[in-house]
């Protein structure tokens, strides 16, 4: 199949699944052309069945504000019309589903087919689609689109009860990841750098953004050394959050024991150190960055909010705490690192549950066949 694939090119998890997306189905064979205004971050280095078509924004002395969303509809067009484009998939749905339904409309003037399917994966549902000054035209995209998908349940259920308007169909198909890259490789020499005396590693990755509550990490972090525990804490990401981390860390006294790394690739050979994952966040559909730290062996201590129920398994994989209980955090915490027998069943669970239930192996051929089923229905209603 020829497919299109529109994602945030430079920032979040919707990104980062849309490449991984559209990498994994060109190894299966497929012709991925993505269009975005950058290059996706996760892209690496260039492979044969993959296109990459810039968007390119128009500045103009009347424009305060660039029409993004029409110079990315213009260029669907053309990708659809000269490509011969099967489907467009678009992750994210502000403003992505909506210019794919414009470039729809457009192509059809000249009879030209194309199905359009949207990933919903976050702030798109929860955060940004609910702003009444988008509201009605996200709830109008998605409605139109061919096919939508969600990237797990809670996710489908809160835009079904939360989106006004909303009537299509969702498909959950959970996001995903590749075991063989992911997974605990041997960073001793790291470990030893940052480690010297034996300690324990806390890492937390993240873009920073409030709703991932980075300050609760260093509060945790902080709390578990009054406890006496010999730790060490990593912070890997940036964003708004990130000074009033810093500045947190400073005035609890802690500040030498926590480095900020910043924005990091391969994430995979920092997470091979980490004893623990934290992520206390406000909001989260999914967590790929959790089931990032459990490919590579990590108990993830979480907030039992959102996604996460359905990715982290009570007690086996790690431990899942009240939104903002920090006590309950550091208590779990300490439980792990203190216990080896109770941290090495916790590691090698969650590497299991990454290798048997999110491999891309299992998740990217749904894909396929969804992708088959939606274009199936759309020719058979536009003969
Ligand atoms: O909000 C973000 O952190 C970025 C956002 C995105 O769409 O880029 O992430 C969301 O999508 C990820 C990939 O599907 C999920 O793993 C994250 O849980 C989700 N973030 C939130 O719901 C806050």
């Amino acid at each position: 199949m020829k497919i299109g694939i529109t994602c945030y090119p430079v920032y979040g998890g919707s990104g980062v699944v849309a490449t991984e997306l559209g990498k994994a189905l060109a190894a299966r064979g497929h012709q991925i052309h993505f269009i975005a205004y950058s290059i996706p971050f996760r892209l690496g280095h260039v492979q044969e069945n993959i296109f990459f078509h810039e968007v390119n924004v128009n500045a103009y002395p009347l424009f305060e504000y660039p029409p993004y969303t029409l110079n990315l509809t213009s260029k669907m067009v053309d990708v659809v019309k000269y490509e011969k484009l099967d489907v467009l998939h678009m992750h994210y749905a502000i403003p992505h589903a909506t210019s794919a339904v414009l470039a729809q409309q457009i192509l059809a003037k000249e009879g030209i087919v194309v199905p359009i399917v949207t990933t919903l994966h976050g702030t798109d549902i929860t955060i940004v689609g609910r702003d009444p000054s988008f509201a009605p035209v996200v709830s109008y995209s998605i409605n139109r689109s061919d096919g939508v998908t969600a990237v797990s349940e809670y996710l489908r259920d809160e835009t079904l009860c939360c989106c006004s308007g909303v009537t299509a169909d969702i498909e959950v198909i959970p996001n995903f990841i590749d075991t063989t890259r992911f997974r605990r490789m041997n960073k001793e020499h790291f470990k030893q750098a940052l480690c010297p005396n034996g300690e324990k590693l806390l890492v937390h990755v993240s873009n920073f953004r409030p709703v991932k509550r980075a300050t609760e990490v260093v509060q945790i972090f902080h709390g578990l050394r009054e406890r006496g525990l010999k730790v060490k804490l990593l912070l890997v990401g940036d964003g708004p959050d990130r000074m009033p981390a810093e500045h947190l860390a400073r005035k609890l006294g802690v500040h030498e024991d926590v480095r900020f790394l910043g924005k990091q690739e391969p994430v995979e050979e920092i997470l091979s150190i980490a004893d623990v994952f934290l992520m206390p966040s406000g909001s989260e559909t999914f967590g790929l960055a959790a089931l990032e730290a459990m490919a590579c062996e990590v108990p993830v201590v979480a907030s039992d909010i959102g996604g996460l129920p359905e990715l982290i398994v009570e007690g086996e994989t790690g431990f899942l705490c009240p939104l903002g209980d920090v006590g309950a955090f550091i208590e779990r915490t300490a439980a792990i690192l203190s216990d080896e027998a109770l941290h090495a069943h916790m590691a090698a669970a969650a590497r299991a549950r990454a290798v048997n239930a999110f491999d891309l192996a299992h998740i990217v051929p749904r894909y396929e066949e969804y992708y088959e089923h939606v274009r199936q229905r759309v020719l058979a209603q536009s003969v």
